[in-house]
């Protein structure tokens, strides 16, 4: 009998062990859980911890004083779409094709120099989006917000690899950011209600509705992209507000309060849902900001430019438990990096054949160490004119860059100038050292050119007939008081 009850007992306490061996197995191989936060236009001193003096970002900066934040961390692209085809394909533009924004050939064709190459819009369903893969290891996902990819009978977030789509389709902007919106993937809320609001609403939704699955939240906002229309309550925090150098919009600066607002509330619902511990949430903007409403100081330029302004962006991860809070990073990494950087923190390996033009930043992220310094690209074989009412002259023409350790170069293909900065000395782009430095030219020359070699980059090289250089040239000279908006 007291064998009996022995042997009850130890069958007992083996089958508590083996459920709680269980339970803390299946802890341990839980994939965490993925929020990318995609700010549209934001600035890269569009926030308090970035150092902006006028714009309010309380949440922003709690997020970044709760993980890492990067101060060279770029956009793969000047402008809205191709950022975002590179970062769901880790892919750079030549490989996908998206460099611009609808028409490369943008402007008065009087003033362009070259025939610029043909611009994709529509991400190909044949690439391998972040999404599909991670779909393939269990996760549930869902993109709120701009999309920018596809139209509506080809390449929505459906046919990349997300299992919702609310709000995204061709348009890269809001008709309005206040409903009714006009978007047939975004049923119209109460009259009135505010698109940045909204777009929180339906990503805690989307939390609240897969807290218990690995998720991937791919929440691209519409702020701060214009049209510039933010909510009257929180305008007239800014009214009397002491401007920061171009930091002076009310509206703008509304609008980017809303968003922080936004991400405060997704955040605390995170860790009401006692969930920061297996949740990485990633925050950046698509590129620089526009320079009719913002600056980018000390940088030089602006969105749609190749010069720092144009693509150095905000940038932070946090992970709970994983990231050490309060660390700043110098290293420079790009938007390409987070495709593989997700794979690696959610332990995914990805498929064989993939290509993928980042690195991971696991290193970086978790150690706080080095990566081995590498190259990073851009190419831009397009025009894209200035804002309204000063259309004529090129926020960009075709270019490309490449940017390793401290040096930055750019080649500019209409007139086959060459730029040299180095960033360390030089953040603001004034000094061009192409001429003092040949070495250091070639080798950053070599390095773009042997890029454009493996990834077919496809250069403009065919005069256009339609070039005037004549009327050009005063054109440029009569607003060269603009050239850096
Ligand atoms: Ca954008």
């Amino acid at each position: 009998m007291k064998t009996r009850y022995f042997f009850s007992i130890i069958l007992l306490l083996g089958a508590i062990l083996l459920v709680a061996g269980c339970n803390s197995f299946h802890k341990k191989v839980k994939k965490p859980n993925i929020i990318l936060i995609l700010a549209d236009d934001l600035g890269w001193k569009d926030a308090g911890f970035m150092g902006s003096k006028y714009y309010e970002t309380p949440a922003l900066d709690a997020l970044a004083a709760s993980g890492m934040s990067f101060t060279n961390a770029y956009a793969n692209a000047a402008n809205c779409a191709p950022t975002r085809a590179c970062l769901l394909t880790g892919l750079y533009t030549p490989r996908h094709g998206i460099y611009t924004v609808n028409s490369s050939a943008r402007g008065k064709s009087a003033f362009r120099k070259l025939i610029p190459i043909e611009n994709t819009s529509i991400l190909d369903t044949s690439f391998v989006t972040i999404a599909e893969v991670l779909k393939a290891n269990g996760y549930t996902s869902s993109s709120i917000g701009k999309w920018h990819l596809g139209n509506d009978s080809i390449g929505l977030p459906q046919s990349q690899g997300f299992d919702e789509n609310i709000g995204g389709y061709h348009l890269g902007h809001p008709k309005s950011y206040f409903s009714p919106y006009e978007n047939p993937y975004l049923p119209d809320g109460q009259e009135g209600e505010y698109l940045t609001d909204r777009l929180t609403w339906e990503a805690i939704d989307f939390i609240e509705r897969n807290k218990d699955n690995p998720f991937f939240l791919y929440l691209p906002h519409y702020a701060v992209h214009t049209p510039i229309q933010a909510r009257d309550s929180i305008i007239e925090i800014f009214r009397n507000k002491e401007a920061d150098g171009k930091h002076c919009k009310p509206e703008y600066a509304a609008m980017i309060k809303s968003l922080d607002d936004g991400i405060g509330k997704l955040v605390k619902k995170i860790e009401e849902l006692e969930i920061s511990e297996n949740t990485i949430i990633i925050f950046m903007s698509d590129n620089g900001g526009l320079g009719l409403v913002t600056g980018m100081e000390p940088l030089r330029g602006s969105k749609g430019m190749l010069y720092e302004g144009g693509i150095r962006i905000p940038f932070i991860v946090s992970w709970a438990g994983k990231i050490k809070p309060s660390t700043i990073s110098d290293i420079p990494v790009a938007g390409t990096d987070l495709f593989p950087t997700i794979l690696k923190l959610a332990r995914i390996k990805p498929p064989k054949e993939l290509v993928m033009d980042g690195v991971n930043l696991k290193r970086i992220l978790l150690k706080g160490k080095e990566i081995l310094q590498r190259p990073l690209y851009w190419h831009f074989p397009a025009y894209l004119e200035r804002h309204k009412g000063i259309k004529g002259v090129w926020r960009s023409g075709p270019a490309s860059a490449v940017r390793i350790g401290d040096w930055k170069l750019i080649e500019f293909y209409e007139d086959s100038v060459i730029e040299l900065y180095n960033l360390k000395e030089d953040i603001g782009e004034t000094n061009d050292l192409s001429d003092k430095y040949p070495e250091k030219k070639d080798e950053l020359y070599k390095l773009l050119n042997d890029w454009r070699k493996e990834t077919n980059a496809p250069v403009p090289t065919e005069t256009n007939p339609e070039f005037d250089e004549l009327k050009y040239q005063e054109f440029k000279a009569k607003l060269s008081h603009l050239m850096t908006l």
